[in-house]
């Protein structure tokens, strides 16, 4: 679809009506939301072209279930998937608007926690690029990701109220609403020879949908994601003419709560009974539209799982496998053994983590009272499938226990989805592995067909062209612009690495975008940074696994270095962070300021303050990462190996020619095959090295103890920084040190070392940074959609 310069135009001014302003003296407020309506309403347009196409073809749909979407910020995203950011800036100039200053007025829509809710908004981008028939389905959390804000050193969390400038993208479906029920009981019956249930005294939430587009680059495909919002049904006039006051408002106050709000934790469950009532409300709603449109399609289920994909995004929405099970059973009259085999047929299941913490896992009784049908029904599939294991290794009874569903008046979510789905996917090629080996051992033992790998991609077109014009303009200039939608094509650009002429270039691109980011803080957060020292990154969610702390350990000995030699040569660094922490995760926010400490007390001695800073970014968020990546020369992907299911920042990095400075765990392993020893930083032990470390015993204590230049560190903490002591973490590493940080220490001082003599050598470091940018197409979600579409969902 081609849209004339004047016929936008026109749609800005006819929107601007609407908004009641004139062109003349709007603000840049309203032309945002002017413009985003006039994008809005094109999209809308073209997903109806979309959908009319899939229908009439009969094609497969995918459905990505996820209780998160970390969106951010739309307008710029669309406007160069559609192809029209020239267009509109040069509309917009003639109203002497600056498109820039507009897409600063767009809230982020963070509606996910970090990576796995990042990932499924880079997947809507990847499937809508690729074509294929895609919804994605969450909730539509009236507060998103909570806004950070550092006081005095310590995080406190305000409401991200995001609605008043992110509803623009939102379209609301009334006509497709669905109820959802909850608690009640179930009446059981049996008539001529049939058993019945019937659930009695449920109580109502109505689910909304509103629908949000998202345009692929240069193809026809646009994905839908459908986000349900929790509302109270039709007021409850029976109880309340039985003069049931309260009974009839009352349901109505906790229908709505449960869209109110995400769940601020990452990597860590919560058994809290709002949370499993999001859950269903989510996969009740969304099976209802699936199997809704299925029906209106084809007038029956038979041929569901042949035309439908649905994905779990981990194990949050599992309750949509009995779900399905229940409409197959209840509302269509199908028997187990031909509802199972569709249900089988139809979901595939990702898992993210390897932290035992986040290993979902719900109290029976609370289950059963919220879901008595979904209890019953997972109850069932348990007892199936004990029954069936006890015919294979009933000699095994440990094992059968460890496999089971129901076991320790828990409910295990993992083994439902591993036992219920046709394929089970980790994230990176280690990941999977460690899936195969440990996590789901007794599974894969099993039935080992079922388990296959799909390394994650990133949406990369938001993170390069997007985001870093002068890199964008440098590769256009030596590849030529293929890159833009083959990712693939960045390969071409190796043959440039050893080219001064280029080098010179991407040094400036660098440089340019420090300068952007040190321009940022010094607006937002009166800090000046030193745009000549290397910018060293650290971003992602604060957690104990990430070891932010190994990397303050290293700034602590930095600095008590240079205390000691003021004079001696250093090359000068900037060590930066952005990370949120779980409200309720103590020692996360402990380390946050112990890095505000350690940056206001380096900041006060001027001696050493031009050669070793550190800096907090506040409220690290999608919109800020499209700043940071491109300002970043090493990628801090530190964690303990075996627990980073992959990382996604660490591509985002590579991409904008950082260089790894990392552990081999998740992706870094991928990243360390495709550009080698002498391009990226690896340092610690191996996943396999601590498994070994662990079985002969470690202890924390004996290296503190042996290790003066640790011990030093430590004791600082305890000593003080910036008049702060630091118990709790120096004691956690002294006596515990559950991710490792003492035993990688070393290694990782020395690989720092090692980043600042490479620095020296400009030649060699730019031909690393291009390297890297060179290897980054492998990461791309158009790629990782192909995987998944080839591998899982069987699309053609
Ligand atoms: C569960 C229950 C109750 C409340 C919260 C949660 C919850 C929420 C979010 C549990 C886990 C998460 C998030 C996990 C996550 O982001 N995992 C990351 O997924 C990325 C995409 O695959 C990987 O790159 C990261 O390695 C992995 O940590």
């Amino acid at each position: 679809m081609n849209y004339s310069k004047s016929y936008l135009k026109s749609e800005i001014v006819k929107n601007l009506g609407t908004l009641r302003v004139k062109p003349e003296t709007a603000s840049n407020e309203k032309y945002y939301k002017a413009v985003s309506m006039v994008v809005n309403k094109l999209l809308e347009n073209k997903s109806k072209h979309f959908k009319a196409h899939n229908a009439s073809t009969g094609r497969k749909q995918v459905s990505y279930l996820s209780m998160e979407f970390l969106m951010g910020r739309s307008l710029k995203t669309n406007l160069h998937n559609l192809m029209l950011t020239e267009d509109i800036r040069e509309i917009l100039k003639e109203f002497d608007v600056n498109l820039s200053d507009i897409y600063e007025c767009e809230p982020d829509a963070g509606l996910g926690n970090g990576g796995l809710g990042r990932l499924a908004a880079c997947y809507l981008d990847g499937l809508a690029t690729r074509g294929y028939n895609s919804y994605g389905y969450s909730i539509l959390y009236e507060f998103g990701i909570f806004k950070q804000k550092i006081i005095d050193g310590w995080q406190t969390e305000l409401p991200d109220n995001w609605l008043p400038g992110g509803e623009v993208w939102l379209n609301p479906q009334p006509e497709l609403a669905v109820d959802v029920h909850f608690g009640g009981h179930i009446d059981e019956f049996w008539d001529n020879g049939y058993h019945y249930s019937s659930h009695k005294n449920y109580s109502v939430v109505k689910a909304v949908p509103y629908d949000m587009y998202v345009s692929g680059y240069n193809s026809t495909g646009v994905s839908v994601l459908r986000l349900w919002k929790a509302e109270s049904p039709a007021f409850d006039m029976e109880s309340f003419n039985r003069g049931d006051y309260t009974g009839a408002l009352g349901q109505s106050i906790s229908a709505e709560a449960i869209s109110k709000i995400l769940y601020p934790n990452d990597n860590h469950t919560q058994g809290k009974m709002l949370r499993l009532r999001q859950q269903y409300f989510l996969c009740a709603a969304s099976i209802a539209d699936i199997t809704n449109r299925h029906m209106r399609d084809y007038g029956t289920l038979d041929n569901f799982a042949e035309k439908n994909a649905i994905h779990i995004n981990d194990t949050h929405p599992t309750l949509a496998i009995p779900e399905l099970m229940r409409i197959l059973l209840d509302e269509c009259g199908y028997g187990w053994d031909q509802a199972w085999k569709i249900v089988r047929e139809t979901f595939a299941y990702t898992n993210h983590t390897v932290m035992k913490e986040a290993l979902e896992i719900w109290n029976e009784d609370i289950f059963k009272e919220i879901l008595p049908r979904i209890y019953q029904i997972v109850a069932e599939i348990n007892r199936r499938f004990v029954e069936e294991m006890n015919m294979c290794f009933g000699w095994d009874q440990m094992r059968i226990e460890r496999m089971a569903i129901l076991s320790n008046h828990q409910v295990r979510m993992a083994n439902l989805c591993v036992y219920a789905t046709h394929t089970v996917n980790g994230v990176s090629r280690l990941h999977s592995e460690i899936i195969k080996d440990d996590v789901f051992n007794d599974f894969y033992k099993m039935t080992p067909d079922k388990f296959t790998n799909v390394t994650n991609g990133i949406a990369y077109r938001r993170w390069l062209s997007q985001s870093n014009p002068a890199l964008t303009s440098l590769l256009k200039e030596t590849i030529g612009d293929g890159f833009i939608e083959d990712a693939s094509e960045l390969a071409k650009f190796k043959k440039f690495a050893a080219d001064s002429a280029v080098q010179k270039k991407l040094e400036q691109a660098k440089q340019t975008a420090k300068q952007a980011l040190a321009d940022y803080m010094l607006k937002k957060q009166k800090i000046s940074m030193n745009v000549d020292s290397i910018f060293d990154v650290q971003v992602k969610r604060m957690h104990e696994y990430k070891r932010q702390h190994l990397n303050a350990l290293n700034i602590i000995t930095d600095y008590l270095y240079l205390l000691d030699n003021p004079d001696a040569p250093f090359v000068p660094k900037t060590y930066i962070f952005g990370a949120k922490a779980a409200p309720g995760y103590y020692m996360a926010k402990q380390i946050i300021k112990l890095l505000c400490c350690l940056s206001e007390e380096i900041a006060r001695n001027s001696q050493i303050s031009d050669k070793l800073s550190v800096v907090y970014i506040e409220d690290y968020s999608v919109t800020l990462s499209e700043l940071i990546m491109p300002a970043s020369e090493i990628s801090e992907q530190i964690s303990l190996a075996g627990t980073e299911a992959s990382g996604t920042g660490n591509m985002k990095f590579m991409l904008n020619g950082a260089i790894t400075l990392g552990t081999l765990d998740g992706a870094n392993v991928e990243i360390h095959d495709i550009v080698g020893d002498d391009n990226m930083i690896v340092f610690g032990m191996t996943a396999e090295e601590v498994v070994q470390r662990k079985e002969i015993g470690y202890s924390p204590i004996e290296i503190y103890n042996s290790n003066p230049t640790i011990r030093r560190a430590i004791d600082l903490m305890l000593s003080g920084i910036n008049g702060q002591t630091f118990e709790d973490i120096a004691n956690s590493l002294k006596f515990n040190d559950p991710y490792m940080v003492l035993a990688d220490f070393d290694s990782y001082r020395k690989a720092q070392n090692k980043v600042s003599e490479l620095y020296l050598d400009r030649k060699k470091w730019n031909e690393m940074s291009a390297i890297n940018i060179a290897g980054a197409g492998y990461f791309s979600a158009d790629r990782a959609i192909e995987d998944y579409a080839q591998k899982i969902w069987k699309l053609n």
